[in-house]
């Protein structure tokens, strides 16, 4: 019941508003968080994406469903990025380059809303012009700071 766990994590996080340092205990934990609510991300992102590349029929309510999660998602991860909690995946780059790092997960956060907004539209051409910069915006944070 891995999503479930990061979906209560989630929840936890919207109302939970002390400093990213204090939220976790151990390193361990902040990258089992990251790395749910990325799991929860990608997952609900490639749902959009399969009815985007036309490898699903279009279904608007699933998609937006699954838009609006991802946009959801994609606020949660960064601040899991704390001092002190490097390893998993993730680069010591990240902690070399905040400002870099800030920039990519705020675009990231910036263009699944878009998507999000699109998909209240019904329309699956808005939907697939919405979802290649959502797409690159992870793309563009992967290459830069994860490790494969
Ligand atoms: C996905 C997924 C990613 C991004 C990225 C886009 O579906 O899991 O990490 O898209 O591959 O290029």
């Amino acid at each position: 019941m891995k999503i479930i766990g990061a979906l209560a994590l989630a929840a936890m996080a919207a109302t939970v508003s002390l400093p990213a340092s204090a939220q976790f205990a151990k390193a361990e934990d902040a990258i089992k968080y990251r790395q749910g609510a990325l799991t929860v991300l990608g997952s609900h992102f490639g749902r959009v994406g399969a009815m985007a590349n036309g490898k699903a029929a279009f279904d608007a309510k699933s998609a937006q469903e699954s838009a609006e999660i991802v946009a959801f998602m994609a606020k949660l991860p960064w601040a899991a990025f704390a001092a002190g909690t490097e390893g998993g995946k993730a680069k010591p780059e990240i902690w070399k380059e905040q400002a870099k790092f800030q920039d990519l997960a705020k675009k990231s956060e910036e263009a699944t809303a878009k998507l999000a907004e699109a998909s209240k539209s019904g329309n699956l051409d808005q939907i697939k012009a919405a979802f290649g910069p959502a797409a690159n915006s992870c793309k563009s944070c992967h290459d830069a700071f994860r490790n494969r």
